[in-house]
């Protein structure tokens, strides 16, 4: 299998941190190619797996495969960390209906056992999953990256031992001694370099709203409480994210070389040591240049730069595109932006000409006798008009919507098509020309994807 064509598998204990490193990792690798394993941790493993689940119902994140693994260390009884990430491991924001979400759909991570499809794994939580894992791989052995131990800082469950490693130390000592690759350690050590503070997660968070984003901002609000209270810092170490930035870039750090032990019994039981040597299969992470590390999780939520406006500004696709919905504006895009001047304005909508047909018009005149149903699409918070045994019609225009942020402008949506009112229901953008207009005009039945069991026949407004 080709380097290039190989997958990412992430073991995750569900936390907050956990998540935050999993909706950057998904906004930085193709989804096919991610696949993500839950084990026992932070919160029980059911309950992290439907906090993965929440992450992955948010429009735009998405997972090659989600993995169940195991419940509880290889020895004893798992002991979570609930004061630090909340009952539910992500501060109570389960309680809230708007992101409660049934559990996927999951296979054991145990049948996955072809380790060459993977050209790295990340543990960024307890190793029982990854050490039992590694025992029978039919293949070869991935690259590892962890995150845990306390090598020359104190530890976040005991004074020597950091909570990942505490919490399965039979299966670290396991991974350490016996894991036949290259194993990268992002430490504590390194992670208390980093403080993403509430102010700045707010501003991430505001590059690029949407549900994402915004569920990301709400589960950190405890745990930055948490840390407020024991570390002193308004903010938290984002230690998984730091972790994931190293399996994907590991020259943002700077590595030593040796080898690793773990203490298994006694008042010392999780500690992790560590020995230099230049033959050593462990490579400790021990400084991290954190403006560079900050870019990447901004370059994460912003995306790829889709083009630039005619005033100069980037552009960059909503985490919930619209446009990915209406690929036929696509060859067309970069070229309308540019024909864009912006000034300065917090919302730019904007219709423009190519002087030729360049598609179809999915909205069209209606006529009496029409055939007129309403629907929900997919995505939208209320029933579009839409027409049926209609066609699209010929159309020589782009309309674009973008919305401003710090870092440029965010595409809300763009269609080939003609500028129209929001709709009806769409507060507070919904104007006086909303209903005149969407009494006369009309989506072409069958172009767009409908919710289930949301047609009906007569007017909701
Ligand atoms: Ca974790």
């Amino acid at each position: 299998m080709a380097k290039s064509e190989r997958k990412i598998l992430i073991d995750t204990d569900g936390g907050v941190d956990d998540l935050l490193a999993l909706f950057v990792v998904s906004r930085l690798v193709p989804p096919p190619s991610l696949h993500v394993a839950v084990t026992f941790g932070n919160v029980p493993r059911d309950r992290a797996l439907q906090n993965v689940s929440m992450l992955a119902a948010l429009q735009a994140i998405q997972f090659g495969a989600v993995l169940r693994g195991r419940t509880r260390p290889l020895e004893g009884v798992p002991e979570f960390a609930l004061r630090v990430h909340g009952s539910d491991g992500i501060g109570g924001a389960s309680n809230q209906p708007e992101w409660n979400t049934p559990p996927l759909p999951t296979k054991e991570l145990q049948e996955e056992k072809v380790g060459a499809q993977y050209g790295c794994v990340v543990a960024i939580g307890p190793l029982s999953d990854i050490a039992i894992w590694a025992r029978d791989l039919e293949q070869d052995h991935p690259p590892l990256c962890v995150m845990g131990g306390a090598f020359d800082v104190p530890g976040n469950v005991s004074s020597t031992a950091e909570f990942n490693f505490r919490s399965d130390p039979n299966a670290a000592r396991e991974i350490f001694d016996t894991y036949p690759n290259r194993i990268s350690v992002v430490s504590l050590d390194v992670c208390r370099q980093v403080v993403l503070t509430r102010e700045h997660l707010r501003r991430l968070c505001e590059l690029n709203p949407s549900r994402a984003t915004s569920f990301l901002n709400t589960i950190h609000q405890h745990y930055m409480d948490y840390y407020r209270t024991a570390a002193g810092i308004d903010g938290c170490y984002p230690h998984d994210t730091i972790c994931v930035c190293a399996a994907l870039s590991p020259d943002l750090f700077s590595w030593v070389r040796g080898r690793v032990s773990i203490v298994v019994d006694g008042p010392e039981r999780g500690r992790s040591l560590f020995v230099e040597d230049s033959n050593g299969r462990h490579f400790l992470a021990k400084d991290i240049d954190r403006k560079r590390f900050f870019t990447m999780v901004e370059k994460a939520v912003l995306g790829p730069i889709l083009g630039k406006l005619g005033s100069g500004e980037a552009v960059y696709d909503s985490i919930e595109s619209h446009v990915r919905d209406h690929p036929t504006v696509i060859p067309y895009l970069k070229d309308a932006l540019s024909r864009i001047d912006a000034q300065h304005r917090d919302r730019c909508y904007e219709e423009v000409e190519f002087s030729k047909v360049i598609g179809y018009s999915l909205c069209v005149p209606t006529r009496p006798g029409d055939l007129i149903v309403y629907a929900q699409r997919k995505g939208r918070r209320g029933l579009t008009r839409f027409v049926k045994e209609r066609v699209p019609e010929p159309c020589s225009s782009v309309v674009v919507a973008l919305a401003k942020t710090s870092a440029g402008y965010i595409l809300k949506t763009a269609y080939v098509g003609h500028k129209a009112p929001a709709e009806p229901w769409d507060h507070p953008y919904a104007t006086a020309d909303s209903i005149p207009f969407w009494n006369t005009h009309a989506i072409v039945w069958g172009h767009e994807a409908i919710i289930p069991d949301t047609e009906i026949s007569t007017s909701p407004w």
